[in-house]
């Protein structure tokens, strides 16, 4: 083995650097190239960082080095493997702070979210594969169970960290060497994170971070030595990636969209339940693949309910990501900003009726409303399409079998919510949804033990729990 150089000192969530090339083997290098691309902090417009545009040479690199470390780290005890996991989940605690910062300035989200969930978890996953590390030949994996090879790992810019350690954590923990690339709008926190995985004295090559655009994706998703591509993004680019890999023998797993239906019963708590939506869809702006982003409210409760639902979204802070108080920061791009507002643009046009609550937005940096459509029925776009911001739609139902039906008719399938008070119905309910997550009583809820993915359009493959291992093993 070659070994990473010693522990760094720690850096502040400030030390950005002006430039920054690849991690490759090891070794913070530069990139074959010469196109740098900008990260900016969405909330300011300033300029951040710029970063390499990763070439196909320096993606042959990265997987090179990953085949290299290899051998070594898949012939490991796995009891070995996981202690360099828990080292890394460990420094994930000690520096959560810097990284909740970072995340913050680079995607937008507010510090409270990165600081009490995103960082959380991330640590948590890396905890809970470490522990799995040493256990695969007793767990019905039949007697030892094979890693893949090199993982290409493709993450969306929503949950920078949060993807990476889905990822990241799984594939370590089963032998798996890995080239991960971030996305182009929030390379921040995937560089740190090499950091770290020097500071855990990570041998070189076992991961390799690939910064750049979709070019950069799709060379690293089409590259022949690569074994199991992982994918968190859009359905689009979700469906271009399984052409692209049909014909090989690449393992592929796909994370991507979803219209989830957040239903509320007549006997709901309404009070839980209004914060139950709210956190479905304002959660992290919106930008969240399971995000609660129908509401299906039984027709009785209707006037109750969206008159308890407009005082609370009246009470949201919109504004700067790093203040404790934000509820609702940045949208991530003005990219994604122009999508939220096509599409809101097209519920208007279709004839939904559009509210917010009045709310001041900072003159510079990219915002959206909290937003909320009545008025709409299943055919709309914004009934069928991702908005993928902090835009809620409406619809009622009056019994739970129509609330089956509307929950299901979408193209998508990877979460939905159930507010009742009776456990049958949950259970009668969870039951007919189609989606690969149902919630009752809570939404959002994310925890390493438990399988994540989707049914139809949404993807296939799951990550968390047991079931994630399967992705990165042959059984
Ligand atoms: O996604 P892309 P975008 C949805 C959401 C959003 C929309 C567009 O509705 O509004 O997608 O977002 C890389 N081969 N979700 O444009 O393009 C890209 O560089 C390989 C849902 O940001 O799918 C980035 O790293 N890789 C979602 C990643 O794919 C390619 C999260 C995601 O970008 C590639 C994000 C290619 N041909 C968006 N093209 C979720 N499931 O949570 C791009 N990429």
């Amino acid at each position: 083995f070659e070994y990473a150089p010693a522990p760094e000192s720690p850096a502040a969530a400030g030390d950005i650097a002006t430039s920054y090339g690849h991690f490759i083997g090891g070794e913070f290098v530069d990139s074959s190239g010469s196109e740098a691309l900008k990260t900016v902090n969405p909330a300011t417009e300033q300029v951040l960082a710029e970063f390499a545009q990763g070439t196909d040479e320096d993606v042959e690199r990265a997987v090179a080095a990953a085949r290299k470390a290899f051998a070594d780290w898949s012939a490991l005890p796995g009891g070995e493997r996981a202690k360099y996991l828990f080292r890394i989940a460990r420094i994930i605690q000690e520096r959560s702070r810097e990284l909740a910062v970072l995340e913050s300035i680079d995607n937008g989200k507010p510090i409270r979210e990165t600081r009490d969930v995103d960082l959380p978890l991330v640590a948590a996953h890396f905890f809970y594969y470490a522990g799995w590390a040493d256990k695969l030949d007793y767990a019905g994996f039949g007697a030892s169970p094979k890693p893949l090879g090199v993982a290409g790992q493709v993450i969306p810019w929503n949950f920078p960290l949060l993807m990476l350690a889905w990822k990241i954590a799984p594939a370590l923990a089963t032998g798996n060497t890995v080239v991960l690339k971030p996305a182009e709008t929030t390379p921040l926190t995937a560089l740190r994170f090499a950091e770290i995985c020097r500071q855990a004295g990570l041998p070189k090559g076992v991961v390799n971070i690939v910064t750049g655009d979709g070019r950069t994706g799709a060379a690293l998703t089409a590259h022949p030595d690569v074994n199991k591509v992982a994918f968190t993004g859009s359905t689009p680019v979700g469906r271009a990636i399984a052409k692209q890999l049909a014909g090989t023998r690449k393992k592929l797993s796909l994370e991507l969209g979803g219209k989830a239906a957040n239903i509320v019963f007549d006997d709901a708590p309404i009070d839980q339940a209004v914060e139950g939506i709210v956190n479905g869809i304002f959660f992290n702006q919106g930008h969240v693949c399971c995000a609660g982003s129908r509401l299906l409210v039984q027709e009785s409760v209707q006037d109750e309910l969206l008159d308890a639902l407009k005082r609370r979204m009246a009470t949201l802070r919109v504004g700067d990501p790093l203040d404790k108080n934000t509820d609702i920061g940045a949208i991530n791009s003005a990219e994604q900003l122009a999508r939220i507002t096509a599409l809101t643009e097209a519920g208007e046009a279709e004839g939904a009726e559009r509210w917010s609550p009045a709310c001041d937005l900072p003159g510079t940096g990219f915002w959206f409303k909290p937003t909320l459509f009545t008025g709409v029925s299943q055919a709309h776009r914004i009934a069928q399409e991702e908005i993928f911001g902090p835009v809620l739609s409406v619809l009622t139902f009056r019994t739970p079998d129509e609330a089956v039906a509307k929950a299901n008719n979408t193209p998508y399938g990877l979460s939905a919510g159930i507010w009742t008070e009776k456990g049958s119905r949950i259970l009668w309910m969870a039951n007919k949804l189609k989606a690969g997550v149902v919630w009752a009583n809570t939404f959002n809820k994310f925890d390493p033990t438990s399988p994540f993915g989707g049914y139809k359009e949404s993807g296939y493959g799951r990550e968390g729990g047991r079931h994630g291992l399967e992705a990165y093993l042959d059984v």
